[in-house]
């Protein structure tokens, strides 16, 4: 039977750690779903507005080959909603999420997939204000 995958994530000025994840998110399966966290959710996980709206990143991430469709994560605490919604039989997070979803096993498998060393969105943001010399060591 066909597996679907599901992951969630704020995907803000996309980088090479997002696209990793979502590649071998779908080589574990046959059709990969991407909740995509809405501004306000995004704000009240991370302190700040996105650099990209809702619709930028939506646009992004649903543009790639890997990804098979896109919806609207509104809050943390609607997982297990959204993986009976979208029949999703496997929950697959980064690592720096490692246990905060191990709830959702009673739903579906829940893997937690090693981060891409070396980038994220904080860093690029600061490097672009601050230039790569005074943020990089
Ligand atoms: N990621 C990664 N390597 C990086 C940076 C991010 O593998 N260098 C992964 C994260 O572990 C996450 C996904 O890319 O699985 C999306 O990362 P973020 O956009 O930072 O997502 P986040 O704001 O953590 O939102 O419901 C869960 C959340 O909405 C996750």
């Amino acid at each position: 039977m066909a597996a679907t995958i599901i992951t969630f994530g704020t995907f803000d000025v996309f980088h090479v750690g997002h696209l990793r994840i979502l590649e071998r998110a779908r080589a574990l399966g046959d059709r990969l779903v991407v909740g995509i966290s809405s501004d306000e959710l995004n704000f009240s996980k991370k302190g700040r507005k996105p650099v990209y709206d809702i619709h930028d990143r939506m646009n992004i991430v649903s543009a790639l080959r890997c990804v098979d469709d896109v919806f609207i994560e509104e809050s943390l605490d609607k997982k297990t909603d959204y993986i009976r919604e979208h029949h999703a039989d496997i929950l697959v997070m980064g690592d720096d999420w490692a246990g905060k979803f191990d709830f959702c096993q009673s739903y579906c498998n829940v893997v937690y997939l090693e981060r891409t060393p070396s980038v994220s969105t904080t860093e690029i943001i600061e490097v672009i204000r601050h230039g790569s010399e005074q943020t990089r060591s």
